[in-house]
């Protein structure tokens, strides 16, 4: 272990360091070795994601994208016509775009991490809607939700699907969405987010780990990227995918386990991992109504609307600032 690098897993993952590096190495050089699922999406890790949407062991994206079907107009006079959409993990823009029709977005702000794909995804959606001004964010929401001035100040509506919020443990989810919460003026505007909720564990265990082992390339890609970034040494054949269903923490955990005993090494430092030795990868938290109700009310959100879908598999919360 490289000892100078230490750091409580909380602070590391909340995004405290601004450089990649600096966050990466805490991580790996921390007892439980982590890397922040932020990093899964390069180039490729976007497209693996696409694929893994496509699986039909992975419900979530077909399940969230029959809600907005069926309950769109009800979406749109709950947030009003004209708003702001600032979509947090665009992606391939999927989602808000079927919304567009509904909602008549006067400025469609998607935000990722993955600078290339979400300008790959932009030009096609600005050829589609060229009536709809978009303004990409190529940036890490995760610690900081300070918007450039040319993103429109009125009526605003963070849309946060996907359940993407699941992989923030709890105390850093209610952490974001308060600084959603205060990046919205008193009274005005709101928050759309889709979460996923518990339900039977070989249904959600099979979405993690597919037949095909589309889920286990995209975690293992992870490696692939932190070589880029750190020039580390990974080698993504020596490591195995893990993917399970904590009911006492009701999350799904991504894990990437050493099948031999080994070194990994990047400029600075070193560390052996001992085989069956995991890197946790990613939390993937499942919710109550309940605890969506809660969490939005703690950040200050009012007024709650649930949309579900029939087998209450998934919901989409529209919350009012
Ligand atoms: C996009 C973060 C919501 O947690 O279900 C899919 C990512 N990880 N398969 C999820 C993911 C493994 C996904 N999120």
């Amino acid at each position: 272990i490289c000892a100078d690098h230490r750091q409580p897993r909380a602070e590391a993952s909340s995004g405290h360091c601004s450089q990649p590096g600096a966050e990466l190495v805490a991580g790996l050089s921390a007892r439980e070795a982590y890397i922040s699922p932020k990093y899964f999406y390069d180039a490729l890790g976007s497209k693996l994601f696409e694929a893994i949407c496509d699986l039909p062991e992975y419900y979530p994206t077909r399940t969230e994208a029959a809600i907005y079907a069926s309950h769109q107009d009800a979406m749109a006079a709950a947030v009003g016509t004209g708003c702001t959409l600032i979509d947090l993990g665009a992606g391939n823009c999927a989602k808000a775009a079927s919304l567009f029709g509904a909602l008549q977005p006067r400025q469609y702000v998607p935000v990722d991490i993955s600078t290339d794909f979400l300008h790959q995804s932009v030009q096609g959606l600005q050829r589609r809607f060229p009536d709809i001004p978009m303004q990409p964010l190529a940036m890490d929401f995760s610690s900081t939700l300070t918007l450039p001035p040319e993103v429109n100040a009125q009526q605003r509506l963070f849309f946060y699907p996907g359940s993407s919020l699941g992989n923030f443990d709890p105390q850093q989810a209610l952490a974001f969405l308060r600084r959603v919460r205060s990046a919205l003026p008193s009274e005005e505007g709101g928050i759309l987010i889709g979460l996923d909720l518990v339900k039977d564990t070989h249904v959600l265990e099979a979405a993690y780990d597919d037949a095909l082992g589309v889920t286990a390339a995209f975690n293992l890609n992870v490696l692939k990227h932190v070589n880029e970034l750190i020039g580390a040494d990974f080698n993504a054949r020596d490591w195995r995918h893990v993917a399970f269903y904590n009911a006492r923490f009701q999350r799904i955990e991504m894990h990437l386990e050493a099948r031999r005993d080994l070194i990994v090494r990047w400029p600075g430092a070193r560390r052996t991992f001992r085989q069956g030795e995991r890197i946790h990868t990613e939390y993937s938290h499942k919710f109550s109504e309940q605890d969506i109700l809660g969490l939005l009310e703690q950040a200050g959100f009012g007024g709650c609307r649930m949309w579900f879908d029939a087998r209450r598999w998934f919901a989409v919360c529209y919350a009012q600032a």
